[in-house]
C-alpha cells in the first residue's frame, strides 16, 4: 500500500486532477466526505488528509510514503529525510513582505528603524531580513497575518499572496517579493528504497501528468514573444 498525504483546500483540489491523469482517481463522494483516510481507484494507493504544515511530518516519519506540500511549508519545516522529485507547479503563490498603504517601508529601512514583522514564516523571514542586514523583531502568528499592521501589532507582515485580493481589501501593499512558491511532491527516502518499483511507477505517471498539464496551459496562454 502507498499512502499519500494531502491537505484539504487548494492542494487537494489541484492535486486530484494530476492523480486522476496518473491513473489514481478519487471518487467525488469520498473526496467530499469527512473521512481522513480516502481510498482511490487504485487499491494499492490511499490518501490521508492532514493539515498543510503537518504534511512533511507524516512523510518524514514514514506514516505517509508521499505527500504534497508548498515550498513555503518545506522551507519552514526543513527537508531532512525527504526527496523532492517533482515540482507539481500547482498552488502557485509568492512569499512577500507587505505593509499598510500609508507606511513608508523604504524610508523606515533608510532610517534603520527596528521593524516589527508578524508572520507564520519565521524561518524564511529571519533569513530574508538577515540577508538584507536588517534588524527586525519577528512576531509569530498562526493565521490572518493581514490584520497585524491594521491594529499596530506589527509594521510589516511576511505572508503568501496569490491574487493580491486580501492585501487590497485590507489596504496593504506588497513591498518585496521573497520567493516564488509552488507545491512539491515529497517522498520518504526509506519508502523509495523499500518499494522502488511501485513508487517509481507512480512518480513517473505523476511527472507525465504535470508535463501534460503544463503543455496544455502553455498552449491556452502562449507567452508573448
Ligand atoms: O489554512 P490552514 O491554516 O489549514 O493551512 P494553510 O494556510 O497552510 O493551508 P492552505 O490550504 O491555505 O495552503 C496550502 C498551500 O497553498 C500553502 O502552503 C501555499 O504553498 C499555497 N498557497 C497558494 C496559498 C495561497 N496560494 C494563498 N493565497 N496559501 C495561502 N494563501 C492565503 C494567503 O496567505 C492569503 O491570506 O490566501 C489568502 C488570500 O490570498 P490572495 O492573495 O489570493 O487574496
Ligand atoms: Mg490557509
Amino acid at each position: 500500500m502507498i499512502t499519500l498525504a494531502l491537505s484539504k483546500g487548494r492542494i487537494f483540489d489541484e492535486t486530484l486532477p494530476l492523480l486522476e491523469a496518473a491513473g489514481v482517481s478519487v471518487d467525488a463522494v469520498q473526496a467530499d466526505s469527512r473521512r481522513l483516510i480516502v481510498p482511490t481507484a487504485d487499491p494499492e494507493v490511499r490518501l490521508i488528509i492532514v493539515r498543510a504544515s503537518d504534511v512533511p511530518t507524516y512523510v518524514r516519519y514514514g506514516a505517509a510514503d508521499l505527500g504534497v506540500a508548498g515550498r513555503d511549508v518545506l522551507l519552514e519545516s526543513g527537508v531532512e529525510g525527504l526527496y523532492q522529485p517533482i515540482d507539481l507547479g500547482i498552488a502557485r503563490c509568492r512569499l512577500c513582505v507587505a505593509v499598510r498603504q500609508d507606511f513608508d517601508y523604504a524610508q523606515a529601512i533608510r532610517r534603520g528603524a527596528r521593524m516589527r514583522v508578524a508572520t507564520k514564516y519565521v524561518e524564511c523571514a529571519r533569513q530574508h531580513f538577515a540577508a538584507k542586514g536588517m534588524h527586525v523583531d519577528l512576531i509569530k502568528l498562526y493565521g490572518s497575518m493581514e490584520l497585524a499592521p491594521l491594529v499596530s501589532l506589527a509594521d510589516a507582515i511576511v505572508d503568501v499572496v496569490s491574487s493580491g485580493g486580501t492585501l487590497r481589501a485590507n489596504r496593504l501593499v506588497e513591498v518585496e517579493e521573497i520567493l516564488s512558491i509552488s507545491a512539491r511532491l515529497i517522498v520518504n527516502q526509506a519508502s523509495l528504497k523499500t518499494q522502488p518499483r511501485r513508487i517509481g511507477a507512480l512518480l513517473d505517471a505523476v511527472a507525465r501528468a504535470v508535463s501534460a498539464q503544463q503543455a496544455a496551459e502553455r498552449s491556452a496562454h502562449p507567452s508573448p514573444k
